[in-house]
């Protein structure tokens, strides 16, 4: 089986990260992978040492090379037209799905296996599969992360280890104006922080040093270090897509940042997520929680008590045990694609 991804990077690295993470995991079932980018530039420090069978290439290059039996475009990205003019004349015709983002609103559910049947354009004759990720068995689920039990043996190897009884936290995020706010509320506890490139090391760097927080600046890691060290930590501040849902494999209580949208599109997508979250993995008191994610998002002020730490972390636990009972997306998405051929 030869299967053809198609990403276009349009900001950050999500949709990257979330291609790749899906071309390794199909080559690690024994797929080969042709992964065509538009910009290939994060991959140098997210995936240096390429992966077995996943073959990187660019967009132009696709204009040589017949499709694969399924070719997947991420989010709607739109395959070069002699591309697709070459899937509409190959026998039998490749599955071609769309990979959709992640969100808990109660539309992926009506959405997902969608079929979109191509009347003109350079695809007409074949069927477009709208595939959405989710967190409920009538979605596409969600691609599983590796347990790493010897996470906090590695952040210690990479000289980041905690000193005494410090949190470790890690911050991932777009800039934020609740930034300053964070680090007050951080600088009352002793603390690690992890701060990703970006945003967050910009934050610590114009902080006045004090209080019990001690701050690293990371380096860019490699996708496989980062995973593993989203389970290495007490806390993770993480964003977009897929940051978020490795957090979630971790256990570990974490704060989500949207991908901001213009037309406040994000509220909604944070509530359905809350909603969901509360709903399955019950807290004693959910307000803090909710009144933490819905500030670090612009939605609401800074909240003046944080949940408390069992509480929260038990809520994640849950969640993640939930979660982990579901169909993975790569498993669910194999079975789609055999069931359309
Ligand atoms: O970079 P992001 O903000 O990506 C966003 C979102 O996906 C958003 O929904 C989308 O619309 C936009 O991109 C275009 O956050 P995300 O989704 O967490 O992706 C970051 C990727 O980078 C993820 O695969 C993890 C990876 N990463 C590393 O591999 N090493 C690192 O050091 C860091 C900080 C991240």
């Amino acid at each position: 089986m030869l299967w053809d991804i198609f990403c276009r990077v349009i900001d950050n690295f999500g949709d990257i990260g979330v291609c790749w993470r899906l071309a390794t995991g199909l080559a690690g079932r024994g797929i080969e992978v042709r992964l065509w980018l538009d910009d290939a530039r994060a991959l140098a420090w997210m995936a240096p040492e390429g992966a077995p069978r996943v073959q990187v290439l660019s967009w132009p290059e696709s204009a040589e090379h017949q499709p694969g039996e399924v070719v997947i475009e991420a989010f709607g990205c739109d395959p070069p037209t002699p591309f697709v003019q070459r899937m509409a004349q190959r026998r039998p015709a490749p599955v071609w799905i769309n990979l959709e983002y992640l969100s808990a609103e109660d539309y992926v559910e009506r959405s997902h296996g969608l079929r979109s049947p191509q009347f003109n354009g350079p695809g007409a004759g074949l069927d477009k599969w709208f595939f959405y990720p989710g967190f409920t068995p009538r979605t596409g689920g969600l691609m599983h992360a590796l347990p790493r039990p010897d996470a906090r043996r590695w952040l210690a190897g990479r000289g980041w280890g905690p000193h005494g009884n410090e949190q470790v936290v890690l911050l991932f995020c777009y800039d934020n104006p609740m930034l300053p706010a964070l680090l007050r509320q951080l600088e009352g506890t002793p603390t690690l922080l992890l701060a990703a490139p970006g945003a967050a090391q910009q934050a610590l760097a114009q902080r006045a040093a004090g209080g019990l927080l001690r701050g690293v600046a990371l380096p860019w890691l490699t996708q496989a270090e980062f995973d593993t060290l989203l389970q290495a930590t007490d806390l993770n501040l993480v964003r977009g897509e897929d940051s978020f849902v490795q957090a979630q494999w971790s256990g570990a209580p974490f704060v989500w940042q949207l991908y901001p949208q213009h037309d406040q599109a994000h509220a909604a997508k944070l509530q359905a997520f809350l909603d969901r979250f509360t709903k399955t993995a019950p807290m004693a008191d959910a307000t803090p929680l909710a009144a933490l994610w819905r500030a670090w998002n612009g939605l609401g002020p800074w909240p003046e008590r944080w949940p408390a730490r069992e509480d929260w972390q038990r809520a994640c636990r849950a969640w993640r045990d939930q979660l982990m009972i579901q169909i993975d997306l790569i498993t669910q998405l194999q079975g789609f694609v055999d069931e359309r051929r």
